[in-house]
C-alpha cells in the first residue's frame, strides 16, 4: 500500500532531477541562513550554481556529529526561534546532546515520511497502534505518533516501561500494530505469555520495529512469540528521527524517502565516495529541512544501497539492514551510549583508574550494562564503606550522563586485561541469549 503513490513510484530519472533541484536549493538555503555553512562552503569554493549534477555533491564537505556539538545547542538552526515548533535531542559523545529543531513544515514532512513507511507494510486507518517507545527528547515515539495519526490510525501513546500493563493494553485495547525496539517487543511477548495471554486473544498483526538492529533470529522469535509480521525502519535524530527509510511488505531492504533524503555510501577511513552497490558508511543529505538543515551528514552506520526498482513498485533506493557502526557507539535499551562518555565519567571520580571493561548482556530481551573498573589503590578494598560509596557515586554519575542504569563493579588494581594494540574494552554478549 502507498501513502503518496506518485512520489513513491516516481521514475528514477524524474526523482533524480527532483533531488538535484532540491539539493541546489538546500545549498543556497544553508549559505543564506547558517553562518557555519556560509563559511564552510566559501572555504570549499562551493556555490549552488556549481552543483550541476548529483555527483557534484562530492565537492561539499561532510558534516559530522562534532560540528553539531561545536554549535550546541542552536548554532546550526536556520530559522529564528519563533519558527521552531519542536525540539528533540539525542545523546552525544561527551554527554552534551545533539539538538534538533523543527519548523511546522519539517513536522509535516516528517509525518509524511513515517506515514509512508507504515502504509508500506500494510498499516491502515483501521489499525490500533500501540507506541511503546519512550516519549521525550527521543524522536522514536513522537515521530511514529504523528505519522500514524496522519494515516488515520488510533494511536495509543503508552510509552515504554511497565511491561505487564503493556501486555494488558495489547489485549484489552485490541492493539493491531506494535511500535517499539525489537528487543522490547520480544520481552513484551514473553511477559504477555507469562500472564496467560495467548496469541488468539490478541489482534496484533504488524510490528514496526526500529532504533536498533534486529537479527533474523530475533525477528523470527518475535514473529512466533506474537504471531505478527515484523518490519524494520531506520532513522536518526540528526536527520529528523524515524522515517528516513523503512521496509515494504517484501522486506528486501529499507526504502529511503528519497525525495527528502539523498543517501551516499563512503569509505569511512578515506572519505571517498564508493561506487553504487558497495558497502560503507552511510552519508545523508536531508533535502527538505528548514529548521536544522544538514549537508552530507556522516551517520557512521555501515550499510549498502540498492537502486533497482523494487517488486513492490517503489523506485526509491533501498538500504540493507544496518550492519554495524564505524565508531564505537552502542545502543543499550534503545539509548545511544559511547564508551568515551563512560570514560569521562570515570575520569572524574577519585581513586578510579582508566582501565575498564564494558560487559553487555541481554536477559529477557532487555540489555544490561556492567562497567568493570579498576581502583587505583588496593587499600580501598579493605574499607567496604568507602568502596561502596565510590561505587554508588559511579552509578549515579553514569545514570545522569547516559540516562540508563548501569551496574558498576570495582575490581583490584591490574586485574583488567591490558592490550598492546587497540584495547578491546567491550564484551558484547547480547547475541548469546538469542542463539
Ligand atoms: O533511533 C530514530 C529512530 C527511532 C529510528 C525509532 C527508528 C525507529 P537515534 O536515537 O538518534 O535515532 O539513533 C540513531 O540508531 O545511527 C543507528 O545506529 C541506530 N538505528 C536506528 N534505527 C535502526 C535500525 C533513532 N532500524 C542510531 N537498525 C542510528 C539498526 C538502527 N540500527
Amino acid at each position: 500500500m502507498f501513502f503518496q503513490k506518485d512520489i513513491e513510484t516516481m521514475p528514477r530519472e524524474e526523482l533524480e532531477a527532483l533531488q538535484l533541484q532540491k539539493l541546489k536549493a538546500q545549498v543556497q538555503y544553508c549559505i543564506d541562513n547558517v553562518p557555519f555553512y556560509r563559511d564552510r562552503l566559501a572555504k570549499a569554493g562551493v556555490t549552488a550554481d556549481k552543483i550541476k549534477c548529483l555527483s557534484d555533491i562530492q565537492y561539499i564537505p561532510y558534516t559530522t556529529k562534532e560540528d553539531i556539538r561545536d554549535n550546541y545547542p542552536y548554532g546550526l538552526f536556520a530559522v529564528p526561534m519563533k519558527n521552531i515548533v519542536r525540539i528533540h535531542a539525542s545523546s552525544g559523545t561527551t554527554g552534551k546532546p545533539t539538538v534538533v529543531g523543527y519548523t511546522r513544515r519539517d513536522l509535516d514532512v516528517w509525518s509524511d515520511c513515517v506515514a509512508r513507511l507504515c502504509a508500506a507494510v500494510g498499516v491502515t486507518d483501521e489499525d490500533v497502534a500501540q507506541i511503546s517507545f519512550g516519549y521525550g527528547l527521543f524522536t522514536g515515539a513522537l515521530g511514529l505518533h504523528y505519522g500514524l495519526e496522519k494515516l488515520g490510525c488510533a494511536v495509543i501513546p503508552i510509552s515504554s516501561g511497565n511491561t505487564r500493563k503493556q501486555a494488558m493494553i495489547l489485549k484489552d485495547f485490541g492493539t493491531t500494530v506494535l511500535i517499539s525496539t525489537p528487543s522490547y517487543a520480544m520481552y513484551m511477548s514473553e511477559v504477555a505469555h507469562e500472564l496467560g495471554i495467548s496469541n488468539d486473544e490478541l489482534k496484533l498483526r504488524i510490528g514496526l520495529f526500529g532504533s536498533e538492529g534486529c537479527t533474523d533470529a530475533l525477528r523470527d522469535k518475535i514473529e512466533q512469540g506474537f504471531g505478527l509480521f515484523s518490519t524494520d525502519n531506520y532513522g536518526m535524530s540528526e536527520l529528523q528521527g524515524p522515517g528516513v527509510s523503512g521496509e515494504c511488505e517484501l522486506r528486501c531492504g529499507l526504502h529511503f524517502a528519497e525525495d527528502h533524503f539523498l543517501p551516499e555510501i563512503i569509505d569511512s577511513a578515506t572519505g571517498q565516495v564508493l561506487p553504487r552497490g558497495e558497502r560503507g558508511e552511510l552519508v545523508v543529505t536531508p533535502l527538505s529541512r528548514q529548521g536544522f538543515p544538514l549537508l552530507r551528514y556522516r551517520t557512521k552506520d555501515i550499510t549498502r544501497i540498492h537502486y533497482e526498482k523494487c517488486a513492490c513498485g517503489r523506485t526509491h533506493a533501498r538500504m540493507e539492514k544496518v550492519q554495524g557502526r564505524s565508531d564505537d557507539m552502542l545502543k543499550i535499551r534503545g539509548v545511544n551510549v559511547f564508551p568515551s562518555q563512560i570514560e569521562s565519567v570515570m575520569a572524574n571520580i577519585d581513586g578510579i583508574s582508566p582501565h575498564y571493561e564494558l560487559i553487555l548482556t541481554r536477559k529477557n530481551y532487555t540489555d544490561y550494562l556492567e562497567v568493570r573498573i579498576e581502583i587505583n589503590d588496593e587499600r580501598l578494598l579493605e574499607n567496604f564503606a568507602d568502596l561502596d560509596r565510590k561505587r554508588k557515586e559511579a552509578v549515579d554519575k553514569l545514570k545522569t550522563v547516559l540516562g540508563i542504569q548501569a551496574k558498576v563493579t570495582l575490581v583490584a588494581p591490574r586485574t583488567i586485561q591490558r592490550y598492546e594494540g587497540k584495547a578491546r574494552r567491550i564484551v558484547d554478549k547480547r547475541g548469546e541469549e538469542e542463539a
